[in-house]
């Protein structure tokens, strides 16, 4: 029960936005009542390795910055995040603070990461061919 709890305070959900599919797109996350963005700085692949795991999609593929899958509004709430690619979720990686940031929604973060459906069948035809 207390793992539960400081699960909740640690771990923040995350959510892709208008990407093509759903392992793909802007990065959100959910904090104090609302979903804001995560800004490009410092954004690279094992941040977004990390964005990727934590959804429960596959590998990541691409880790993308200037607001590539569109600007999104309202807060920005993650700024320099440093993730060393094997946490758990986004929020355990380290950041400037909610909220605290030099950023605009033009450098919005995104990922590519492979759907999990898509993994699961290209590792059993690897398997197979094998
Ligand atoms: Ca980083
Ligand atoms: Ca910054």
């Amino acid at each position: 029960m207390i793992v539960l709890i400081v699960c909740v305070l640690v771990d923040y959900p995350i959510r892709l936005v208008k990407g093509k599919e759903k392992c793909s797109g802007r990065v959100e996350i959910f904090y104090s009542s609302s979903w804001g963005t995560v800004c490009d700085d410092y954004w690279d692949m094992n941040d977004a390795k990390v964005a990727c795991s934590q959804l429960g999609c596959g590998p990541v593929v691409n880790a993308t910055t200037q607001a590539y899958f569109g600007e999104g509004t309202g807060q920005i709430w993650l700024d320099d995040v440093g993730c060393l690619g094997m946490e758990t979720s986004l929020t355990r990686c380290s950041n400037r603070g909610f909220g605290t940031h030099n950023c605009v929604h033009g450098e919005d973060a995104g990922v590519v990461c492979e759907s999990k459906i898509g993994f699961l069948l290209f590792s059993s035809f690897t398997l197979q061919i094998m």
